[in-house]
This record gives C-alpha cells, sequence and structure tokens, in this order.
C-alpha cells in the first residue's frame, strides 16, 4: 500500500489514532487527526503527537479531499460524519485492516464475546514457552498498527473486537479463534445477528490453507463456520472432540483424529486460570496447531497466573474472597462468572448500559447470588429485574459498594464484582474501575 502523499484523516485521538498517526506520517502521508472532543481535552495527547500531523477537534468529519479514512474502534463505521467522505469515493477502514495491509507475519486472531484478552495472552506465553518469536497486541490494549515496524519471526497473536472488525476488508488470520457469541455492544451494533456478520469477519477471508479454532459448544459459533472452507478444529468443555482440545474430568486433552493426550490437569494451574477452563482448551489448541509440544505445554501451563481485572482474586478477608472482575463488561460474562462458584455470591455489578438484556440472567441471580450491589446508570433497569425477588441495594460510589457487599458476605462467601456493563459512566475505563475496587479492597 502506498502512502506517500495520500491525503489520509483518521477518526479518534486515543491509542490507536495516535498510534496510526504515527505510521502514516513516518510513510510520507498528509494525515490529518481527527477528534469529536474539544482541544482542552486532549492536551496530554497532544504531546505526544508527531509534528508533521494536523489536527481537527470537535469533528469527527474527514476532510473533503481525503482518500482514505482511517477508523479507531470507537468510532461506528455507520456514523453520518462519514456519509460525506463516502459518497466523494474515500476508502474507509479500521485501524485493524490498515495494519493488515502492512505486515507480512502470519497472524493469529482470537475474537468472541468474552475470554478474548485472557486466550490472547495465553497463546503468546505457549508459544514464547514453545521457542516462538511472537508479538502480542490489538484489542487487548497495544494498537496493532503500533507494532508493524518490529515484525516477529513467527506470528502475531492479536486479540480483534467487533469494532475492528466492522472496518476490515481483506483482513485474513492464517488461525482464526472464535470463542463464544452473546449480546454484547448492541448499543452499536442493535441486533446480535448483526454482531455475529461482523465476528464472522475473522473467517471471511480464509481459504482451506487456514486454520478456524471454535467452540463446539456454542450455536453461533457453529452457524458461522457453516461453509467456510478453512480446516476447523473444536473445542469443548462438555465432551469429546475429534480434533481439537476437551475438557474430561479434570483434564485437558487434545486429539488430532488418530490419538489423543493428555496436556494438564486443571488442579495444576494457578486458581485464577482454573476458573477460566473455556480459555485454556483454545489457547492450548493453537499452541499445538503451532507445533509446540505437549510436554511444554504442559510445563507453561501452570506459570500463567491470567489477567488483571479478570477473575482476579484480590484478598481474603475473614474467609471471605475478594475477586475483581471488572473486565467482566456483558452479561455473557457475568453468567460465566457466576457459574465459577459454587459458594454464596455477593454481587457488586452495574455501569453504563449496553442495551443488555439483565431479564435473562434472573434465574441465575437467584440460584447464585445471595446479595446484590448496584452500581451506575444501569441501576433503575437491573432493579426493575430484581423486582424485590431478593437482597439488592444501590451504591454512589465504589467505596460504598465494597462496604455494603463486605457487610452482607460470611466467611466462605465470595464478594464478586463483575459488573456487566460498561465503565465510563463512573470511571476512566474498566482498569481505572478495576483498581477503585481493589483499592476498597484493600482499604477495608
Ligand atoms: N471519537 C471520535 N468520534 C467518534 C467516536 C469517538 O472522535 O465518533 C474519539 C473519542 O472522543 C476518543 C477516541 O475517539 O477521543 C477514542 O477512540 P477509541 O475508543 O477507539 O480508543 P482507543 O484508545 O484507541 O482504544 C481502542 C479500543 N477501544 C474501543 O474499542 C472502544 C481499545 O479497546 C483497544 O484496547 C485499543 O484501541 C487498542 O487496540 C477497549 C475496549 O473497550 C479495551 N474494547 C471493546 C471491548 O473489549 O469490549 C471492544
Amino acid at each position: 500500500m502506498k502512502f506517500k502523499n495520500k491525503q489520509i484523516s483518521i477518526i479518534g485521538m486515543a491509542r490507536t489514532g495516535v498510534a496510526a498517526s504515527h505510521y502514516l506520517a513516518e510513510q510520507g502521508a498528509r494525515v490529518t487527526l481527527h477528534d469529536s472532543k474539544p482541544k482542552e481535552a486532549l492536551t496530554e495527547v497532544l504531546k505526544q503527537l508527531d509534528p508533521r500531523v494536523t489536527t481537527v477537534f470537535q469533528s469527527s468529519t474527514p476532510l473533503p479531499d481525503a482518500e482514505l479514512v482511517v477508523l479507531s474502534p470507537g468510532v461506528d463505521i455507520h456514523s453520518p460524519d462519514l456519509e460525506s467522505a463516502r459518497q466523494s469515493g474515500a476508502e474507509i477502514i479500521s485501524e485493524l485492516e490498515l495494519a493488515y495491509r502492512v505486515t507480512q507475519t502470519p497472524i493469529i486472531a482470537v475474537t468472541g464475546t468474552n475470554g478474548k484478552s485472557t486466550t490472547t495472552s495465553l497463546i503468546g506465553h505457549l508459544l514464547e514457552r514453545g521457542g516462538k518469536d511472537v508479538q502480542v497486541g490489538g484489542n487487548i490494549g497495544i494498537p496493532f498498527i503500533s507494532q508493524v515496524q518490529n515484525a516477529p519471526r513467527d506470528y502475531r497473536v492479536l486479540e480483534v473486537s467487533s469494532f475492528q472488525l466492522e472496518g476490515t476488508v481483506e483482513f485474513h488470520p492464517e488461525i482464526g479463534v472464535l470463542l463464544n457469541i452473546t449480546p454484547d455492544h448492541l448499543d452499536r451494533h442493535k441486533t446480535i445477528e448483526h454482531y455475529a456478520t461482523l465476528k464472522e469477519k475473522i473467517a471471511v477471508n480464509q481459504t482451506r490453507d487456514d486454520v478456524l479454532v471454535l467452540n463446539q459448544d456454542d450455536p453461533w459459533v457453529h452457524r458461522i463456520a457453516a461453509g467456510k472452507p478453512s480446516q476447523k478444529w473444536y473445542f469443548s468443555m462438555n465432551g469429546p472432540v475429534e480434533r481439537g482440545c476437551y475438557l474430561k474430568k479434570d483434564c485437558v486433552l487434545f486429539a488430532d483424529g488418530k490419538r489423543e493426550e493428555t496436556v494438564c490437569r486443571i488442579g495444576d494451574l494457578q486458581q485464577a486460570m482454573q476458573f477460566q477452563v473455556e480459555n485454556i482448551l483454545p489457547s492450548v489448541l493453537v499452541a499445538r496447531l503451532a507445533g509446540i509440544d505437549s510436554a511444554i505445554i504442559t510445563k507453561a501451563l501452570p506459570a500463567f497466573k491470567g489477567l488483571e481485572h479478570r477473575m482476579e482474586w484480590v484478598r481474603s478477608i475473614n474467609g471471605i474472597d475478594f475477586i475483581n472482575d471488572s473486565k467482566g463488561t456483558n452479561i455473557g460474562a457475568l453468567e460465566k462468572s457466576l457459574n465459577s462458584f459454587e459458594r454464596p455470591i455477593v454481587l457488586i455489578a452495574g455501569g453504563q448500559d449496553k442495551d443488555s438484556d439483565f431479564q435473562s440472567l434472573k434465574a441465575l441471580f437467584k440460584k447464585k447470588v445471595k446479595h446484590m450491589v448496584l452500581i451506575g446508570e444501569a441501576r433503575p433497569k437491573i432493579q426493575t429485574v430484581l423486582n424485590g425477588s431478593f437482597g439488592h441495594e444501590s451504591a454512589d460510589d465504589m467505596e460504598s459498594a465494597v462496604r455494603g457487599a463486605y457487610a452482607h458476605a460470611q466467611p466462605g462467601d465470595v464478594v464478586l464484582f463483575s459488573p456487566a456493563c460498561a465503565s465510563f459512566d463512573m470511571f476512566r475505563d474498566y482498569e481505572d474501575r478495576g483498581r477503585q475496587f481493589k483499592g476498597c479492597v484493600q482499604s477495608l
């Protein structure tokens, strides 16, 4: 792709936009970086910009002569702000597509509603322990475009979101991983059908030389995989698969269609990972498909601690465990987290609603949760669902939420912070939210 002297508008002046502007300015493009926010709100970002980049504030509308428009993931490709660029014939792509077009290294791409970050990191960990030269990036927090000038020898391992896939055209991973599909981001994508179509873009350019790693237990994943020419390998929590990885009692098994091998015992893993077996299965499978021996994987798995803000054990007070699951930003994540415990749960949940159907969790709440503390904008909506059916209270800030939850917990209980919502109503992002939770727990 030739960028020299090309007029390019990048929308969104945060991590992705800044990284894309650096790359494109280096390539000699005429780069304009836009943001809907005013200049005063972006002073920190401005310090990081390449002087060759022109800035436009309080506008997400590309320049009239832009030949290429690159979107940050937070920018909706259907936004009316992009209409004039579309009509004038500019190509509109996501940063994921841009970075894909300028990289040669084989890509392992992980998508799905939940478990993406953990699976992506664990794949990176297993491949590194197996002696591969890899780079981990994407939605996990490191824009892919910021990595392209530093190519690893063997693989790029990317977490890719529906927001990033929305603006892809040619994107084509050698190994695509599709973890699960449950409703998320419906405030932007409107229907689960459309959301699933975006997830499908991980596979649409694959050929019979490529690999798809698929969740055997997820009906949406099956629908997406149907008819794709890719070589399909499966993983399952519920029973054997012919080619892939599955859970048998306490063991992870790998099968290649001819023979089976036991890769690890769940009891040997770090506690946080024992709650996330569903992420271990595809990670082990990808590592095997990338040529890593089972013996190396068996040794490498217990060293993986899991990610911050994902079923992260914070502290135990009088036999009450406090778990930080701030990265659980949708109801599918909350469902999985609740199902991980066989002990009474005091749940802290809520935040900015993403048009989620909390009604679908009502039965599970009744079964698993002994008391609920609600935070954020979604409080009235969740309260309507609970409808006085069991104990709940409302908290205006994290400190009162943690104190309220602690007051209702007894030895042997779990205080689980798994919000099932976005964080932006009360916090900078889910990391800020999780750190505030941990800070409040530490000061109890
Ligand atoms: N903006 C506009 N116009 C718009 C919309 C937004 O100018 O119409 C501006 C905002 O004012 C803001 C900027 O765009 O200044 C924000 O862009 P961004 O939201 O894309 O932020 P980045 O920092 O670039 O982060 C993005 C991903 N953000 C989102 O998908 C919302 C990060 O994923 C990702 O880690 C990062 O790129 C690096 O790849 C976060 C996320 O929440 C963690 N992802 C969702 C999820 O995991 O569920 C998909």
